[in-house]
């Protein structure tokens, strides 16, 4: 019998859009996450199972080898190698350059942001991603006060929490609704397929076999 490989992917965009890129690869997920309650779904494959959790979960469960696999942003890997020391254990074998969107600093519109920097004031930042932050203001010799959230960030500029930012921007209508402003750009994200290591290895051939299935995919898009 073939062992079976494990899949971890979070409910909404990242599911969505790793939902055609699977059918491509002949892989198709027999139960929607958002009318079900199973945390995990069988697929068409019966070596493949898909399992649903936290999108910033998606690592953790690769490198503890919960999952042998996991799509996940590159925003969400990073912190994650940061606070793991490197990522220990996590393969990134490829961009699967789907949920693209940006890191980027964001302000209020009458915040003056350039004047800020170049005075060297001490910013406060609010960010789920202190990580990225807080080494893209070290590297520009910014002084800056962090502020951790675990969301709805758009709202700390707007009450005096924090003079800035640093969140994900896609469209940029968000930030115009509450009237914030993109003054830099950190980075740009896509989502990774991220594979164990060590999984990789005991069962390399079918997990070769969804890797290139996948990279097939996303050539074809
Ligand atoms: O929601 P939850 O707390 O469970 O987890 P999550 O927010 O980490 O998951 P999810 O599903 O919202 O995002 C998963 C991944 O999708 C992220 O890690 C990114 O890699 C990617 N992605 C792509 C985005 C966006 N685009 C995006 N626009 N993730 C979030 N957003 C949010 C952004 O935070 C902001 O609030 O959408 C808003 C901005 O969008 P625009 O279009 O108005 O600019
Ligand atoms: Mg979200």
């Amino acid at each position: 019998m073939n062992p079976q490989i494990t899949l971890a992917l979070s409910k909404g965009r990242i599911f969505d859009e790793t939902l055609p890129l699977l059918k491509a690869a002949g892989i198709e997920v027999l139960e929607d996450p958002e009318k079900s309650r199973k945390l995990i779904l069988a697929t068409s494959q019966p070596g493949v199972r898909v399992v649903i959790v936290r999108a910033s979960d998606v690592p953790t469960y690769v490198q503890y080898g919960g999952a042998d696999l996991g799509v996940t942003g590159l925003d969400t890997l990073i912190e994650h190698s940061a606070d793991w020391g490197g990522g220990a254990g996590l393969y990134q074998p490829l961009d699967l350059r789907i949920a693209k969107c940006r890191v980027s600093v964001a302000v209020r519109a009458d915040f003056d942001y350039a004047n800020a920097v170049r005075q060297g004031s001490r910013l406060r930042v609010a960010t789920k991603y202190v990580n990225i932050a807080r080494e893209f203001f070290a590297a520009k010799g910014v002084h800056v006060d962090l502020i951790k959230l675990y969301g709805s960030m758009e709202l700390a500029p707007l009450t005096g929490l924090a003079d800035a930012i640093v969140d994900l921007v896609s469209t940029g209508n968000t930030l115009k609704a509450n009237h914030l402003v993109e003054v830099e750009r950190i980075m740009d994200i896509s989502s990774r397929l991220v594979v164990n290591q060590a999984a990789l290895k005991l069962k390399q051939e079918p997990i070769r076999r969804v890797i290139d299935a996948f990279a097939g995919a996303v050539g074809k898009g």
